[in-house]
């Protein structure tokens, strides 16, 4: 439960100056129309709470006032409340957010966490997205996706139609010594696909992160991009645990090395209790590992990872569980 602090501070207020022209503390705001919901955007404070109506919202939309740990800034609506745009529909640019309940579909990108940490996407619907679905950028740690339904990205350019993206490709980086690092992201109970590209690809970088209990449907990867797993695993120290994959071109998941300067990534991920589907390529592995060596065979593989419809859980060992 959060706890609003400011509401009170308000109260104790208005009894001892009997009319604090304070109103922002932790309002309700309304909003059903696209310059209400930019202006709500604007003027938001922490603790507030933005409720859409059930409407079409077309614009940009930009979050950039911070929530905070008790009192964060909650945005919420229905399944038809939903945000389009010609762009990036949702531009998420500050922390301690929780966005919930509502859907973003038919733009450019889903949504861009830039710099925002310690957010939450909950039960959100982000689908028929010509690029990425969500993506964590600049720097974006701590932030949890649980219980969304994405699907249908990469409508224009299946290459970049990822589900969620964790990070940026290295040509991305202010420099080659600077990762972009976007840490301890918790990808959680998902539905996501089909998608052009990866279900979740995962930048080298980045470490960390809990990828746990997503059902992952391959059946419209593009391999444009080399896009033929569920999950391309160029991060280091993640949990993939009690995922659940159906059809793929290639693999169910590939961990390897993509770093500049001879440097290496992909190291010390840990794989247990994931049901994979191979139909689509039964000569696939679940898991193909290609940064085994660079990695020192860091990656630990359980034996309680199932494998259907396919060949072997992973090209590596197995350890037993
Ligand atoms: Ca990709
Ligand atoms: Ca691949």
């Amino acid at each position: 439960m959060y706890y609003c602090t400011k509401l009170l501070f308000h109260v104790a207020l208005v009894f001892i100056v009997n009319h604090a022209a304070l109103h922002s503390s932790c309002a309700t705001i309304e909003v059903d129309t696209t310059s209400k919901l930019q202006a709500a955007l604007r003027n938001v404070q922490p603790g507030d709470t933005i409720v859409l109506a059930e409407v079409e919202f077309y614009g940009f939309f930009r979050a950039e006032v911070d929530g905070t740990q008790e009192n964060p800034i909650v945005i919420e609506g229905t399944s038809n409340s939903v945000l389009t745009s010609w762009s990036s529909a949702f531009n998420l640019e500050a922390s301690w957010y929780i966005l919930r309940g509502f859907t973003i579909a038919n733009s450019k990108k889903g949504i861009l966490i830039d710099g925002g940490n310690f957010n939450v996407l909950e039960n959100l619907t982000v689908h028929t997205i010509e690029e990425e679905g969500v993506h964590f950028r600049f720097f974006s740690s701590d932030n949890v996706v649980k219980e969304c339904h994405i699907y249908n990205t990469g409508t224009t350019r299946p290459g970049y139609g990822e589900g969620v993206y964790i990070g940026q490709d290295y040509s991305k980086w202010s420099s080659p010594s600077e990762p972009d690092k976007c840490d301890r992201n918790i990808i959680i109970d998902n539905r996501i696909g089909p998608c052009g590209a990866e279900n979740i690809d995962i930048k080298e970088g980045t470490c960390c992160g809990i990828i746990q209990g997503n059902y992952f449907i391959g059946t419209a990867m593009s391999n444009v991009n080399s896009d033929d797993s569920w999950v391309d695993v160029k991060g280091s120290e993640y949990e993939i645990i009690d995922n659940e994959g159906y059809f793929t071109i290639k693999d169910g998941y590939q961990v390897r090395t993509h770093m500049p300067e001879g440097g290496v990534s992909g190291c010390r991920n840990v794989f247990r209790r994931n049901k994979s589907d191979l139909s689509g390529n039964t000569n696939g592995v679940a898991i193909y590992l290609n940064s085994r060596t660079q990695c020192d065979n860091s990656t630990q593989i359980y034996s309680d990872n199932v494998v259907i419809n396919g060949g072997e859980i992973t090209n590596g060992w197995v350890i037993p569980a």
